[in-house]
């Protein structure tokens, strides 16, 4: 497929093509805990039910920002535009060999010599995700039913949801034995103060259930007042500050389906110091708690 064509294939906006170098330094190990790869299409076709169709952005770009960034990890995440075909996922990791981590998207067919492939690779977990406009709704029971095969192996549970949608899904959350990752801070609505119901909710349920944890990322995503972000910033110190020993931080490179802007992901670099405020804090956000989830 030629560049021209891919792109007016696209829904959403490409990728920063040239993203600053940060002004703040990365600790030494620093794992980017969510980040994609996409196709290329040529050779990992998306999938037929996909919601949405990205640009291509594969493993070598991948790792050419990580690079760039000073990020010496990844873990790649499945996205729903690959539906549960995850070929890319592998080939990165297999090319990345110890850099690269993987959570992995599979349905009730997967086999176990599918699963123990996936483990040989890197995977270490795999994203249930409930957002609506992203995949059809599955039923619960198959979660489950997935989560005894996985548990098995180690792995943990990776969700992703709307914060709208987190009262009815609370009970599954706490049924589900593994570690549990929730994407983007369980998407508060930033124009809310951080008291609201909504944001206590999502804060109490990490309270209660010492094996959920959190990624502290996107605010390109949440925001509503755009670049610096300064709108999401407190929801994201909110709770490195209270869970420092449970969040994980990416970059959500190639940043899918976003429509509003791009941004520089380093700029998004620069962030993390206005959400972790302490060297300690830094540490445990960037190196410690990501290599103790993926790599232990
Ligand atoms: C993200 C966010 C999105 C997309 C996906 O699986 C996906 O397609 O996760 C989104 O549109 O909010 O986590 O990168």
């Amino acid at each position: 497929m030629t560049k021209e064509k891919q792109i007016m294939d696209a829904d959403w906006v490409e990728f920063h093509p040239t993203p600053k170098k940060p002004d703040f330094i990365l600790p030494d190990g620093t794992v980017d805990a969510h980040c994609h790869v996409f196709g290329p299409a040529a050779e990992f076709p998306y999938s037929p039910l996909r919601k949405y169709t990205p640009c291509d952005a594969g493993k070598d770009q991948l790792f050419a920002l990580r690079n760039h960034l000073g990020i010496t990890r990844n873990v790649i995440v499945q996205a729903s535009c690959h539906g549960r075909n995850n070929d890319a996922l592998l080939d990165a990791l297999t090319a990345a060999g110890d850099l690269a981590r993987g959570i992995a998207v599979v349905g009730p067919e997967v086999t176990d010599d599918e699963l123990a492939i996936m483990h040989k690779a890197g995977v270490r977990g795999v994203r249930f995700n409930f957002v609506k406009r992203l995949v059809d709704a599955t039923p619960k029971q198959v979660f489950l039913d997935i989560t005894e095969r996985i548990a098995k192996l180690g792995w943990h549970i990776v969700v992703y949801f709307e914060a709208a949608d987190l009262e009815e899904l609370i009970p599954f959350l706490e049924q589900l034995p593994t570690t549990v990752v929730v994407d983007h801070m369980g998407r508060p609505d930033v124009s809310k103060p951080l008291d609201h119901p909504d944001f206590q909710r999502f804060i109490s349920l990490l309270a209660n259930n010492p094996n959920i944890w959190t990624k502290v990322t996107c605010p390109e995503r949440l925001t509503v007042q755009g670049p610096p972000y300064t709108d999401v910033i407190p929801f994201a110190r909110t709770l490195v500050d209270i869970f420092p020993d449970r969040v994980l931080w990416g970059t959500d490179w190639p940043h899918p389906n976003m429509k509003s802007h791009m941004p520089d992901d380093g700029h998004l670099v620069d962030v993390i110091p206005l959400i972790a405020t302490t060297a300690d804090r830094q540490q445990a956000l960037l190196v410690d708690n990501p290599m103790r989830l993926y790599w232990a």
